[in-house]
C-alpha cells in the first residue's frame, strides 16, 4: 500500500471515528441535558379543602396550568381538592411539615394561632370589596411575615363573597338566635354564636351539605357560593345580607420548594400568582349576584337585615372588635388604624 493511499485511509478512518465520536458525545450531552432537565422538574402538590368546581379551586387550577406553561413543564402543580390530600385542618401544618408542597386555606380559620389572620374576619369592618381590598393592602406585609416565619411563601389571596346569614326561621333581632344551632368555621363565627347565645356547631365546608340536609343547623354565616354549593335550600328558607366580613383564602408554597426553582421560574410563578389574585377577586365579585339569584330560584327569601337586627349585629361587632383589640399586637392595631384612617379619608 502506497503511503498516499495509507494516509488517505487513515484520514478517512480517523474522520469516521471522530464523526462517530462526535455523535457519541452529542448523544451523551443530550442524555445529560435530558437527565438534568428531568431532575429539575419540580412536582408541587397543592392541598385545598374546597371542591373542584368552586371558583377558588377553578382559579387555583388555572394558576397551576399557567405555571406549567410558563415554566415549560418544569413545574408540575397538581391540585388536590376537597381535602383529598390533607384534611382541611391539616393543610396549613401539613405544608409547614412538608406533607404537601403548597396549600390553600381560609386565613381566618387560623386566627388563634396567627392573630394577624384574625383581622380578616373582624365583623362588620369592611363594607364591600373595595374596603376588603384596602384591608388586604394594609395587612399583606404582616401576613407575608407570619408565613415567612413558618417557612412558607405567599403566592396569592382571593376573597369569598360577603358572609351573610342563612336561617331556617325569620330573624328580626339578636334574641332570635338564642338556643339556635349555629354553624362555625373560624374563631369569629364561634365567638359570634356565643355572643348571640346560640350553640356553635363546627362544620367544615366539605361536610356542610350533609349537616344542613340532616337538620343539624338552624343558622349559619357563609357566602352565596357556599349556600348554593351546599344546597342550603334543603332546610334554610331565609338569607339576610348581613355582610359580616369578606374573608380571604391564601395560597402558599413551602419556601424550601420555592428555593429549588430557578430565579426565572420563581419570577414567572409569582407573575402567574399575581394574575390569579386579580382574576380571583373578579370571579368572587362578579359571581355573587348570580349566586344570590340561584338562592332565590330555589325559594330562599333573600333580604336585607331589618333595622333592629342590624343595630344588634353592629353592637355585637363592636364588642367583638373591643375584645380583639385587647389581645391584638401593636402591628395588628397599626394595620386596623391604617385601614380605618384611609377609609375615613375617602
Ligand atoms: N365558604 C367557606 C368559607 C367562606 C365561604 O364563603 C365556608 O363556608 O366554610
Amino acid at each position: 500500500m502506497s503511503d498516499s493511499i495509507r494516509n488517505k485511509l487513515s484520514f478517512s478512518c480517523l474522520s469516521a471515528l471522530s464523526r462517530k465520536g462526535f455523535v457519541g458525545i452529542y448523544i451523551l450531552v443530550a442524555a445529560i441535558m435530558t437527565a438534568s432537565a428531568q431532575a429539575e422538574t419540580v412536582d408541587i402538590r397543592i392541598a385545598t379543602a374546597y371542591a373542584a368546581d368552586n371558583f377558588q379551586t377553578m382559579n387555583l387550577q388555572q394558576f397551576a396550568k399557567e405555571v406549567a406553561v410558563v415554566s415549560n413543564g418544569q413545574v408540575k402543580m397538581t391540585v388536590f381538592p376537597a381535602g383529598s390530600l390533607l384534611k382541611p385542618a391539616e393543610i396549613f401544618p401539613g405544608v409547614v411539615n412538608e406533607k404537601a408542597e403548597a396549600g390553600e386555606v381560609i386565613m381566618s380559620s387560623l386566627a388563634k394561632e396567627i392573630p394577624v389572620f384574625g383581622l380578616d374576619s373582624l365583623p362588620f369592618t369592611v363594607r364591600g370589596y373595595e374596603d376588603a381590598h384596602n384591608l388586604w393592602m394594609a395587612s399583606k406585609i404582616e401576613v407575608e411575615k407570619a408565613l415567612t416565619k413558618r417557612g412558607l411563601k405567599l403566592l396569592y389571596s382571593v376573597p369569598w363573597p360577603p358572609q351573610n346569614l342563612y336561617s331556617k326561621k325569620p330573624l328580626s333581632s339578636l334574641a332570635d338566635f338564642k338556643g339556635m344551632r349555629m354553624r362555625s368555621y373560624n374563631p369569629a363565627s364561634e365567638r359570634i354564636a356565643e355572643l348571640a347565645m346560640a350553640t356553635a356547631v363546627p362544620v367544615q365546608v366539605i361536610d356542610l351539605e350533609k349537616a344542613i340536609a340532616s337538620d343539624k343547623l338552624d343558622v349559619m354565616i357563609t357566602s352565596s357560593w357556599t349556600g348554593v354549593e351546599t344546597k342550603a335550600w334543603s332546610k334554610m328558607a331565609y338569607y339576610y345580607q348581613a355582610n359580616a366580613w369578606i374573608p380571604k383564602n391564601i395560597v402558599f408554597i413551602s419556601q424550601k420548594v420555592f428555593a429549588k426553582l430557578s430565579a426565572d421560574t420563581q419570577k414567572k410563578m409569582l407573575e402567574a400568582a399575581q394574575a390569579a389574585e386579580k382574576r380571583g377577586w373578579n370571579m368572587s365579585r362578579d359571581s355573587d349576584a348570580g349566586y344570590e339569584n340561584q338562592l332565590r330560584n330555589n325559594k330562599i327569601k333573600v333580604d336585607r337585615v331589618d333595622a333592629l337586627l342590624r343595630n344588634n349585629l353592629d353592637r355585637l361587632g363592636e364588642q367583638f372588635v373591643r375584645e380583639w383589640l385587647k389581645t391584638a399586637s401593636s402591628e395588628e392595631v397599626a394595620i386596623l388604624l391604617k385601614y380605618t384612617t384611609e377609609r375615613s379619608m375617602k
